[in-house]
């Protein structure tokens, strides 16, 4: 069965892999399944063809069949559990990994978007230049956990896994904020994600679509 998976037709990094189709396609490689992409536009997201896909009217999005799927957390558990390589054979290792993934997204992940929405949607306001550094306080605080629990291991929890795609997903998105290189071992945690094969087929497959094309917004 075709998969298709939704994608901007243009994305505002110009192509740096920051879109999150790039985890969704990231772990598609990862076991090997084709896909083709529909690309749409900011205004086409907000139309009623995709937002039956899509309750939020946004990217990505994925179809297999009769089964559509949002939330890229949603989306990589289900590629991991019907496709070998993503997930540990045993259970409670299993458990473990998507552990990961949920940590990414519900613990890791928040404090970077805030430092986002703060720089690109709220820098004009009064109180911007005092908010910054508490957000980033609030990442380091976070990135100096992760980093005390990876320690000096290559994956977060023996073999890579989708627990892995996802926080090396979540964490290369801070790294124009500096903090990232702060923290020698998630930082060289993020290079070894960037290093697999399957990763920079899904980068460059995004970068194909965005390459030339002005940085929307
Ligand atoms: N929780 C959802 C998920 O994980 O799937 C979040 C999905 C989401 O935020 N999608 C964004 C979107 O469609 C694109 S990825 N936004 C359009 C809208 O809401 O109208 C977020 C994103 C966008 C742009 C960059 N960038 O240019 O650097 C990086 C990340």
């Amino acid at each position: 069965m075709t998969i298709i998976i939704t994608a901007f037709e243009r994305s505002p990094d110009g192509g740096q892999g920051l879109a999150r189709d790039t985890r969704v396609r990231w772990a598609l490689e990862e076991v090997g399944q084709p896909y083709e992409v529909r690309l749409v536009s900011f205004r086409a997201m907000k139309e009623p063809a995709h937002l039956a896909l899509h309750p939020f009217g946004q990217i990505p999005t994925y179809e297999e069949g009769d089964l559509t799927l949002f939330e890229t957390g949603a989306i990589v558990l289900h590629i991991a559990e019907r496709h070998a390589g993503l997930l540990p054979d045993d259970a409670n290792a299993r458990s473990r990994a998507i552990t990961w993934m949920f940590a990414a997204v519900n613990t890791v992940e928040p404090p970077i978007l805030e430092l986002t929405t703060a720089r690109l949607l709220e820098g004009d306001k009064p109180w911007s230049k005092e908010r910054l550094p508490l957000i980033q306080n609030r990442i380091r605080d976070r990135f100096k956990q992760l980093s005390n629990r990876l320690g000096d291991d290559d994956w977060l929890d023996g073999a890579f896994s989708a627990g892995d795609l996802m926080m090396v997903s979540v964490l290369l998105r801070s790294r124009s904020s500096g903090i990232l290189d702060e923290y020698p071992n998630l930082a060289a945690y993020v290079a070894r994600g960037e290093a697999r094969p399957a990763y920079k087929r899904a980068f460059d497959a995004q970068l194909a679509v965005n390459a030339g094309k002005p940085p929307a917004g």
